[in-house]
């Protein structure tokens, strides 16, 4: 996939990176992989219970590439040691919430935390998912806000994975800024 953004690296670099998806069950993280990857939505998904990985590449321009290594965590909060061993080698993280449900901070910084025992400065991108669901968003743009603030977080992004909104912008911004970490 080609954004025509290019950004100002060295000439021909290519770059593979692991990203790892978190959140809660059923808040979209198969949807996510699944859109950004083979395009395709589902209504009616297995529950994963297992991790699944896929790859993609994103060309940043001509010269730049990168490919992704993307795990879709299948384990819940409670199996932090499985999370430990799939942080380990991983450069970004894409925390998800489902916005059809009232935020929990203490959720969110739980997952968080995991992330950041393994890495103290891996980039976070907080995803809200299912922003077509309209009428049932329970998410409040203060929340988010507040959430933000307290939460040391790179970004936040409202996607939908139905309606493929903003699908690629996640990966190609948590792409940009472990970029922009690993030039500094
Ligand atoms: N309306 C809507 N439903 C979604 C969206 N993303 C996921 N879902 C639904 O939410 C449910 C859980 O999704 P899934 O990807 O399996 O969640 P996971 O457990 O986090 O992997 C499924 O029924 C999906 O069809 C979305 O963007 N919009
Ligand atoms: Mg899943």
């Amino acid at each position: 996939m080609n954004v025509g953004d290019s950004l100002d690296l060295p000439d021909k670099k290519n770059f593979a990176f692991k990203i790892i998806v978190i959140g809660n069950q059923a808040v979209g993280k198969t949807s996510l992989v699944r859109r950004f990857v083979n395009n395709k939505f589902d209504k009616f998904i297995k529950h994963s219970i297992s991790d699944n990985y896929f790859k993609n590449d994103i060309d940043f321009s001509t010269k730049n590439s990168v490919q992704l290594q993307i795990w879709d965590f299948g384990g819940q909060a409670k199996h932090r040691h499985l999370l430990r061993n799939l942080l380990s080698g991983a450069r970004g993280a894409l925390i998800l919430i489902d916005m059809t449900h009232p935020i929990k901070i203490i959720e969110i910084l739980g997952w968080v935390n995991m992330v950041r025992q393994a890495d103290m400065s891996l980039p976070i991108i907080l995803v809200g998912m299912k922003s077509d669901l309209i009428e049932n968003i329970k998410v409040k743009k203060e929340e988010i806000e507040h959430v933000i603030n307290v939460i040391n977080i790179n970004k936040y992004i409202e996607t939908s994975s139905k309606d493929n909104i903003n699908i690629f912008r996640v990966f190609y911004t948590v792409s940009k800024e472990i970029i922009k970490l690993q030039e500094k």
